[in-house]
């Protein structure tokens, strides 16, 4: 291993998701499937390595959710963490642990690290004016306003950010700003909080991450270098909120720790329990050792939203309290799109992890080759089913499974199975192949130790697209005949090359690396990354089955339609704004309007007009003419007979030349559709409407 060479021991995280909703594809491209094929390779290299995740389940993101969902935010994070938890280890997260920031340990170490850099007199301690929630009488934290955002007017814009242009936001920054509790507009009130002081670590982290330059991927150093460029801020670790870990001093009494203060801490307090399961010891794992060499090499894999706090803040807590090592790299990924879309948990437009392995049972391979193939490294990448339906027809059942199972068969075929030429141990003996396998190991280490998943995926692949072309060239089935010995050797050749096929998938498609070595009979335990292939003389290789399934056009197709389906339900459901209420009027404004029922007894549209009608309508008092803007909703034949509610001492008004007396009374939904308001029963023209 290059650089990563010199480290004795790895701790690689992947982001804590919180615990308020399922996991989808773009969970699983941004921070999970990466780092759980990086931790493979390691383990493959025989290195020490812990693999920590778990839930985080403080902040407004579990509260909102619970309050939308009517419930207490113990039930959402209980919920969602086991969901969340089991679907991961199905889909063969491989985890040390997963954790829970709910859990004692991790409240107690994330109060220690609070008090750490409390009693060293690191915080600005600041009172400021924050919106509170008369109504609820509760202080608002950054996602309980939202409010119209002042660079691009998007009225829906929260207290920390617009998620229409992007920008980073006060809640004091926001226009109009409502409460998402009470929706009225909240008051300011004064507060104290506890603010870590990053611009005095400004200049300690402008060296620190300079040093990254060229190591850490350039999206990732591009957008560290243009956090510094605009200066740090001085950014509050506690928040007026109910719920999380409580500050552990006496006059904050009522205050949380910042969720984005408690969550990274707990990758470390997830590493102490599993130290405690696995009787090690974490501070290997943490805390910088007597001699540098020894520190462990610590990594984090997010996704692109979580950067700044992954190379800013928690850096800067570590480092002001001294004793932690900092990572020494944090690749993060951008983004993952969805059939042409943003993939959305509000909009429900996503693959749901927990679906599709309901839905695909024993194809998580399947999935982790096509997200591995799409992974998003350096921009945005998109998934569609089309794509995957292709990935896995073209590449992975026409390439993959095709080699290892054509081998296979003709194994059993010609020699029942048996690898057997007299000589003791039976070695690759094509030197080209060899060579080959050089260049795709080789290439495969450089690129998986840089980060360049999709491409070490390609490698793998080189080396089964290898396999299929000597065995074209080899046609042992018709050498059988001819040059038996010839043949023999191809095939064994082969099965070298389906095993080294088999080491190298090991860190991407696990499941299909153990099939392989299930078909090969060769105990998975004893595989190593550099240890190279031989078959003792006589060795069995047991009955193959296929690794690959073909996706047929119908599997692709439903689940096209499905995803189409679920946007209509949830655009159905949830893009129905209410107009706002107007402000109160007294009753005797109210009671001078004149409401009468009346019936239509003639309608006709009105010349050289889309909209209006000219009705005759019977209001009890008289017959009188009436023009309405109800012509594209209403034929005019089909409402002759209409009963109506009418508003008979409106001032006459001449629209288009004729005289109309009176208003129709019309209900109007959000996307203008218009429908009468009409009494139920049958009741005699001219009744009062109050
Ligand atoms: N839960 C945010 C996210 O899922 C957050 C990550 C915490 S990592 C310490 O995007
Ligand atoms: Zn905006």
């Amino acid at each position: 291993m290059s650089q990563l060479n010199k480290f004795k021991r790895y701790t690689i995280t992947s982001a804590l998701p919180y615990a308020n909703g399922p996991l989808h594809i773009g969970h699983l491209a941004g921070a999970y499937l990466p780092a759980d094929i990086f931790v493979r390779y390691l383990r493959l290299k025989k290195k020490e390595v812990v693999y920590i995740c778990g839930s985080d389940e403080h902040g407004a993101a579990i509260t909102i959710k619970a309050k939308k969902e009517n419930t207490t935010p113990q039930a959402i994070i209980d919920k969602y963490h086991n969901q969340i938890k089991s679907s991961f280890e199905e889909f063969g997260i491989a985890f040390d642990i997963y954790h829970r920031t709910s859990s004692a340990i991790h409240h107690d170490l994330s109060q220690e690290f609070f008090l750490n850099l409390y009693e060293k007199d690191e915080f600005i301690e600041k009172f400021s004016e924050q919106y509170y929630d008369e109504d609820y009488q509760q202080f608002l934290a950054d996602r309980y306003i939202v409010g119209t955002c002042p660079n691009c007017h998007n009225e829906n814009a929260y207290g920390d950010q617009c998620e229409r242009c992007g920008s980073s936001l006060n809640p004091t920054d926001l226009i109009n700003p409502i409460s998402t509790l009470s929706g009225k507009p909240p008051v300011l009130r004064p507060t104290k909080h506890w603010y870590l002081p990053l611009d005095k670590y400004q200049p300690w982290l402008e060296q620190w991450i300079d040093e990254k330059e060229g190591s850490w991927k350039v999206n990732v150093f591009g957008q560290c270098k243009s956090w510094l460029k605009s200066g740090l801020q001085p950014r509050s670790m506690t928040r007026d909120l109910d719920w999380g870990i409580d500050v552990p001093l006496e006059e904050a009494k009522g205050k949380k720790l910042y969720v984005w203060m408690d969550a990274p801490i707990g990758y470390i307090s997830a590493t102490k329990q599993w130290a405690i399961d696995k009787g090690k010891d974490w501070k290997l794992y943490w805390k910088k050792q007597e001699k540098e060499a020894d520190d462990a090499c610590l990594i984090h894999f997010i996704g692109k939203d979580n950067i700044v706090f992954h190379c800013i803040i928690f850096p800067a807590i570590l480092h002001a309290h001294g004793e932690y090592i900092l990572p020494q790299n944090v690749p993060a990924n951008e983004f993952l799109n969805l059939e042409g879309d943003k993939l959305s948990t509000s909009r429900n437009h996503a693959v749901w992890l927990h679906e599709y392995l309901k839905e695909f049972p024993g194809k998580q391979d399947e999935l982790r080759y096509v997200l591995t193939s799409i992974l998003p490294e350096t921009s945005d990448s998109e998934f569609t089913w089309k794509d995957y339906q292709a990935r896995v027809n073209n590449e992975l059942v026409a390439i993959l499974g095709n080699f290892v199972n054509r081998v296979m068969i003709l194994m059993h075929k010609f020699y029942d199975g048996k690898i057997e030429n007299g000589s003791a141990q039976i070695k690759l003996t094509d030197g080209y192949l060899n060579d080959e396998l050089g260049i795709f190991y080789d290439s495969l280490e450089s690129n998986l130790e840089t980060y360049r998943f999709r491409q070490a995926l390609q490698s793998v692949m080189d080396i089964a697209r290898l396999g299929n072309r000597y065995l074209t060239e080899k046609e042992p089935w018709k050498t059988i005949k001819t040059d038996p010995a010839d043949a023999k050797d191809a095939l064994h050749n082969c099965l070298f090359i389906i095993g080294h096929l088999a080491v190298c998938l090991q860190p991407f498609l696990p499941a299909t690396a153990k099939k392989i070595f299930g078909m090969l009979n060769w105990p998975v335990n004893d595989i190593t990354f550099d240890s190279g292939i031989v078959f003792a003389n006589g060795h069995r290789l047991n009955p193959s089955s296929l690794l690959f399934e073909k996706v047929e056009d119908e599997i692709i197709e439903k689940q096209i339609q499905k995803l189409h389906d679920k946007k209509q339900e949830t655009a159905a459901v949830e893009e129905t704004p209410i107009t706002p209420a107007k402000e109160n009027i007294d009753y005797e404004s109210f009671a001078k309007m004149d409401i009468r029922t009346g019936t239509i007894l003639t309608a006709e549209k009105v010349a050289k007009t889309k909209k209006l009608l000219k009705l005759t309508i019977d209001t009890g008092i008289d017959q009188r003419t009436v023009v309405s803007g109800i012509a594209e909703f209403y034929e005019s034949e089909a409402i002759i007979g209409q009963k109506v509610s009418i508003l008979v001492n409106l001032e006459p008004r001449e629209i288009k030349g004729i005289i109309s007396q009176g208003m129709i009374l019309m209900a109007e939904d959000t996307a203008g559709k218009l429908s009468f308001v009409s009494p139920v029963d049958d009741l005699h023209n001219g009744s009062v409407v109050r």
